[in-house]
């Protein structure tokens, strides 16, 4: 073996390629010595790994840091090369016959350049093509094998290394981060037994039932193939049109229209698998579930006029979000709930659990806690990895398997499906960012950019000349549920699937009067920018179907008289279970972040009063807050008492209120600020976004001249004629509640 050894020169690079454990070793003669290294490392996983597997994960610790260490490529200190490895003397010219001569086709190290510049770019997800993404690890808060034999929930405490990706779903690559749309949840847990996605979105349901209307609606909903518009919105003819002709539809539709669809944060966005799946467990016993991640920071969202101010001042306010804050160490954390239920309760249910148009209210399957997701890393390389990472739904590793929603089945093959082209061959799995922690072995072969190094003559099963390896594993591998099947083929919907509106009225029902207000308010805008009167009217008449106060305040916010009602599939719809679910309401996720990382403007200009700017700095600092010093410009400013003046971080212009979560205005800016704009609309907007204020002194003449009144009632209006050392934390009291919606006046007052 030894001489073997010596005869192949290895590449460490390739350890995979001499990973050997019991029972997997191949044939006396065909064996190589593992290269030795300094980890005393066996395994591709370990060889990579930061810390040997024995020892628990630190907090905050990435196991998956250490297999992409391989890959990685830190060119400081290091000369330029080409593709080669040739070193390049002169990186500014191309190679002339003489000085102002024609440039020559032999200058291989020009065209190397330029060829591969004109290849950077691959195709665009057809879909979530605008994402964000950060690595992190998934906590086990205790063993679930009773339920599943997946092994990234076998022990208390066992931490498993993922990858998140957030994204909107309409527009492209390039698009904003704030329209109202669904956004994608899709995490990449790296098992110790395969790779798992749970490719999951911020909503719970889903617009369509069965894959077979897939295409239909994001040729429906993405911009119009004629003129390319709109880019990331759903306000387009389109869109309603379709969908007004899905009474399946409506159910998701009053999701999309609810603040859900305007996240504040990645971090404070809830995600859902939406589709029920299996968990089965090592006797082969199965039950069904449903996952569902909950952010510790609480749920918040945006208002729309703020959303779309954010998407001209900030289209990254999303990505940048969520890199700032991994980048401060305040890693943003979910824990994962399940509800599970048994085939028998599915068959109780007076919807189908099969049907990806409808949860399951917590009424009548509870959500359990059953670990936490951390992200606490940002991507090297945003096109290495949050670019190249493929989700599939077909990646599930053993204890988890599908359920036959039709919906689920369509996205099983397109995912792979979508990959090949996307990312140019069947060798996406070699890509890392998509490459599991655990050694790969099968008889697959070649393709478009393989990167494995497969040695011997065996590449088929069974055989006998590789002492039939890799051998099929029995029941330590995946075993698919063996689900009975006895049925005739048929292209049709279940009964259930027939009823379309129980579960919109339920999540109407469910919502605080702010969130229906804002859900009228979604639909009149979306369809005040429909230009065919009779989509308009098809839509009405579905809403009618929901709540009769829904769909009158949406005709009279277009000025429109209410159709007829819709006629339903069924005449007699089941009776819903639950029909008012508090967790159905933002309301029910305050959150346990308080003000931590929330971003806060403090006004400075000339003849500010600086000693409370600090102070009120210091305090918000200490509450995990990012304090930012706005003014009319950035730079120094002097202080009104003549003491030590202040630097402001950013101008009105630069850092606009709409990405400020609250405001103070310190005594001393009036006179510099009173005759500027953009102080005043800065103020507005605040104010307009219910958002917390904070004026002292004379600041408060500030935001009386931009039309904002003291107000007691207002418990985030903290106004003040003279600096005290409390108002800091009352501040910061109203800037841990998010908002305060009460301010809030249809028209609004400012
Ligand atoms: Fe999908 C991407 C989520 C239905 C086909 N989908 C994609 C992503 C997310 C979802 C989060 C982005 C993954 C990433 O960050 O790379 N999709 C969903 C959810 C659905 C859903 C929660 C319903 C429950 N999707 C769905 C269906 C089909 C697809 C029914 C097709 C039959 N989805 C795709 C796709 C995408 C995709 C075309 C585009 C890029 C990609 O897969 O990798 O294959």
């Amino acid at each position: 073996t030894q001489e073997l050894a010596a005869a192949c020169p290895f590449n460490p690079n390739k350890p995979a390629e001499y990973r050997r454990e019991d029972g997997l070793a191949p044939p006396p003669g065909f064996a190589v010595d593992p290269p030795s290294d300094t980890t005393g490392a066996s395994t591709l996983s370990e060889l990579g790994s930061t810390a040997k597997a024995a020892e628990p994960a630190l907090p905050g610790e990435n196991r998956n840091r250490g297999e992409l260490e391989r890959v990685r490529a830190d060119s400081t200190g290091q000369g330029l090369t080409t593709n080669q490895g040739v070193p390049v003397a002169n990186n500014q010219h191309s190679l002339k016959a003489g000085a102002r001569g024609p440039a020559l086709l032999k200058d291989f190290i020009l065209r190397e350049k330029l060829t591969h510049f004109d290849h950077e770019r691959i195709p665009e997800r057809i879909v979530h093509a605008r994402g964000s993404g950060a690595h992190g690890f998934f906590e086990c808060y205790a063993p679930l094998t009773e339920l599943t034999r997946a092994s990234l929930f076998a022990e208390a405490g066992k931490r498993t290394p993922v990858f998140v990706r957030f994204s909107t779903v309409q527009g492209e690559r390039g698009s904003k981060d704030t329209p109202r749309d669904v956004r994608g949840f899709a995490v990449k847990f790296y098992t110790d037994e395969g790779n798992w996605d749970l490719v999951g979105n911020n909503m719970p349901v889903f617009f369509i039932q069965d894959a077979m209307k897939f295409p239909d609606l994001v040729h429906a909903v993405k911009p119009e193939p004629h003129h390319a518009m709109p880019q990331a919105a759903s306000a387009h003819d389109t869109f309603w049109d379709f969908v007004s002709l899905m009474p399946e539809s409506t159910h998701m539709l009053m999701w999309l229209m609810s603040d859900r669809a305007i996240p504040r944060s990645y971090r404070t966005m809830q995600g859902f698998g939406v589709h029920t799946f299996r968990l089965v467990n090592a006797d082969g016993e199965a039950v069904l579930v449903k996952f569902h991640w909950t952010p510790k920071l609480g749920v918040h969202s945006l208002v729309w006029d703020e959303a779309v101010k954010i998407s001209g001042a900030d289209p990254d306010y999303n990505r940048r979000d969520l890199w700032e804050a991994i980048e401060a160490g305040e890693f943003p954390e979910w824990e994962l709930g399940i509800q599970v239920f048994s085939e028998a309760d599915a068959e109780r249910f007076s919807f189908d659990v099969l049907d990806a148009t409808k949860l399951i209210p917590e009424e009548l399957v509870p959500v359990q806690p059953v670990g936490r997701l951390v992200l606490n890393r940002n991507p090297d390389n945003f096109f290495a990895e949050t670019e190249q990472v493929a989700f599939c739904t077909a990646h599930v590793v053993p204890g988890i398997d599908f359920t036959n929603d039709p919906l689920l089945a369509g996205r099983i093959h397109s995912y792979v499906d979508t990959q090949l082209l996307r990312l140019g061959g069947p060798n996406f799995h070699e890509i890392p960012i998509n490459a599991p922690v655990v050694p790969v072995h099968n008889n697959q072969r070649d393709g478009f950019h393989r990167q494995t190094i497969n040695r011997g003559r065996v590449s088929y099963e069974p055989n006998s000349l590789a002492g039939g390896c890799p051998f099929q594993q029995g029941m330590a591998g995946f075993v698919s549920f063996p689900e009975p099947v006895e049925d005739v083929e048929l292209r049709v919907h279940p009964e259930r699937f027939a009823e379309h509106f129980n579960q919109a009225t339920l999540f109407w029902n469910s919502q605080s009067p702010v969130e229906q207000r804002h859900i009228i308010q979604a639909y009149a805008f979306e369809l005040s920018k429909v230009t065919v009167p009779a989509i308009r009217a098809r839509m009405l008449s579905l809403l009618r179907n929901v709540d009769e106060g829904l769909a009158q305040a949406v005709a009279d916010g277009i000025g429109t008289a209410l159709p007829e009602p819709a006629p339903r599939a069924l005449a007699k719809p089941p009776k819903p279970e639950v029909t008012v679910s508090a967790r159905l309401s933002i309301a029910a996720f305050p959150g346990e972040g308080g003000a931590r990382t929330r971003k806060v403007a403090i006004f400075v200009a000339d003849g500010v009063d600086a000693e409370a700017v600090r102070g009120l700095q210091a305090a918000l600092f200490a509450a995990g807050a990012v304090a930012r010093l706005v003014g009319p410009r950035i730079g120094p400013f002097a202080d009104g008492g003549g003491g030590e003046g202040v630097d402001a971080d950013a101008s009105f212009e630069n850092e606009p209120g709409p990405l400020f979560d609250a405001v103070a205005v310190p005594a001393g800016v009036l006179e510099a600020l009173k005759t500027d704009g953009r102080a005043a609309e800065f103020l507005q907007n605040q104010f307009r976004h219910n958002k917390p204020m904070l004026a002292v002194g004379d600041g408060n003449a500030l935001l009386e001249g931009a039309g904002i009144l003291r107000d007691p009632d207002d418990f985030a209006l903290v106004a003040e004629d003279e600096w005290d050392d409390e108002l800091p934390a009352r501040f910061i009291a109203a800037i841990a509640r998010h908002r305060n919606y009460a301010r809030e006046k249809d028209p609004p007052l400012v």
